[in-house]
């Protein structure tokens, strides 16, 4: 048995990198810089994630699919956007060996391939409002260091809404409710982030206003795992994206969009994954329950039995696996574990015998159960333990953010983990932060509550204002 062990999670770029492969969840082998490959056993998570996503957007968005080549002349039209990610494109230049008049995006991101069709679907206020989003590949050609499902030159994941609306107010309205279906994704996922309102200089190009969520990860920098942008009229103005309001009169619409990517799964990794593997929810592990045999003797009806419960729980829906296989019950329990299957039933002779069944948590709970009433058992353990695992994150998160009243404090607690430093919210202020403290000001809390008086940290004006800052992934 050759157990590859996993470097302790406190070495987290290691045991990160190492866990991709244990865990089969990634491939980095393939040769082109920034781009990976999906195992079989990642993909499947992959899909329960996206599934999630799926089941929180479809009642208000409508999924559609658009093409992936963007033709030059529409791309360069918007100039915010253009300098934003002019130098992340990649050019397709030539069809075979002939130049293409027009050269073609791979979209970075798809605005500019959406917008002139919005202009095309928008005719009236009855039109209004149009939601909708696609799950798709994009490219980047990112030119800091890249790192399997943070930073990757193809995004194979990624999920873009796109939203028109008769009104300002009502796109800001939007921009909340993705913000609500996010908080939700992510609670299901029990992994717990900051919203953050990013500063001028970091905000979407071609946005009003951008608001992200960010996670906290092991060593305390931080990940963004998903943004929502107030586009305003910026696009709609360029692409010509106008609509007759109900006086008859034609106005330009205005927009959001919003998107998450498989940094969702890399977050859901390294928040909840520990030394020996991945530790998965219930509502997106591919395997839910992996039953053990203890097979000693009665081998025959132990097996029986194991197989009965197998079917009676997948049956219930449940995604359910048996070990038949010849190791040892514990080289069994370390396969299953590294893969973060949330709950691990043991069932030997004796227990048989007794009418139970040991059920062991992913998070080392052990109980022994009655078999009648073996799946209430498991949904009682399963809700219980996404709970503990939200519970133990958030209290993870919150050790990792501190008020901070100087610079050389902020410097400190940026080194792993988020300082909260007043701040007067102007530009100047702000860049200085960054430069003097040498962390990103990730923004004012959004929907935060608490609101107490303050002084810049730069300036020393008095405000109720504050920065959250942090070294950023
Ligand atoms: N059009 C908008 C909304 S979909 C947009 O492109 N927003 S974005 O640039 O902020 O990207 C959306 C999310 O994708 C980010 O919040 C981040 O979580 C993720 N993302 C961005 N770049 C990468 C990358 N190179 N690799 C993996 N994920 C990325
Ligand atoms: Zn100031």
């Amino acid at each position: 048995m050759t157990e590859a062990k996993l470097p302790g999670k406190e070495n987290f770029s290691e045991w990160y990198h190492e866990l991709l492969k244990s865990g089969e969840i990634i491939d980095v082998r393939y040769p082109v810089k920034g781009m990976c490959v999906w195992y079989p056993f990642g993909f499947a998570l992959r899909r329960n994630v996206y599934d999630l996503m799926r089941e929180l957007l479809d009642p208000d968005h409508q999924e559609t699919q658009f093409p992936l080549l963007i033709p030059e002349t529409e791309f360069m039209k918007e100039a915010e956007h253009i300098k934003g990610f002019e130098d992340e494109v990649y050019w397709v230049t030539h069809g075979g060996t002939s130049p293409l008049d027009i050269k073609l995006a791979l979209r970075p991101t798809s605005e500019t391939a959406i917008y002139p069709i919005f202009k095309l679907w928008v005719r009236s206020h009855a039109d209004l409002p149009l939601k909708i989003y696609q799950i798709v590949n994009t490219f980047r050609y990112e030119t800091k260091h890249t790192r399997p499902l943070i930073r990757l030159r193809e995004i194979t994941s990624f999920k873009e809404a796109h939203t028109v609306h008769a009104s300002w107010e009502e796109a800001a309205e939007q921009v909340e409710a993705a913000l609500t279906i996010y908080a939700e994704f992510y609670r299901r996922l029990a992994i717990p982030f900051l919203f953050a309102r990013r500063p001028s200089w970091d905000k979407f190009p071609g946005s009003d206003y951008s608001i992200a969520l960010d996670t906290v990860m092991p060593d305390g920098r931080t990940l963004q795992i998903g943004t929502a942008h107030l586009l305003g009229t910026n696009f709609a103005t360029t692409y010509g994206i106008t609509f007759e309001n109900e006086a008859g009169e034609q106005e330009f619409a205005n927009q959001t969009c919003y998107g998450v990517s498989e940094r969702c799964i890399a977050a859901l990794i390294s928040v909840h994954g520990d030394d020996r593997g991945l530790v998965l929810p219930w509502s997106v592990a591919p395997v839910q329950v992996v039953i053990v045999p203890i097979l000693f003797k009665d081998k025959e009806r132990t097996l029986e039995v194991s197989r009965e419960i197998k079917a009676k729980l997948a049956e219930a829906g449940t995604r359910v696996a048996i070990d038949e296989s010849d190791e040892r019950p514990g080289a069994k329990f370390y396969k299953w574990e590294m893969k973060g299957v949330p709950i691990r039933i043991e069932i030997g002779p004796r227990d048989i015998e007794k009418g139970v069944a040991v059920l062991a948590r992913r998070d080392g709970k052990k109980l022994t159960v009655p078999l009648d009433g073996l799946l209430s058992s498991i949904q009682a353990e399963a809700a219980d333990l996404t709970e503990a695992m939200l519970t133990k994150a958030q209290a993870f998160l919150a050790s990792k953010v501190k008020d901070c009243e100087t610079v050389e404090e902020a410097r400190e607690q940026t080194a792993a983990g988020v300082a909260r430093v007043g701040w007067c919210g102007s530009e100047e202020c702000g860049h200085w932060i960054e430069d003097e403290v040498g962390a990103a000001v990730l923004g004012e809390p959004w929907r935060s509550a608490e609101k107490h008086e303050r002084s810049c940290i730069v300036c020393g004006a008095k405000t109720e204002r504050c920065a959250l800052l942090a070294r950023q992934y």
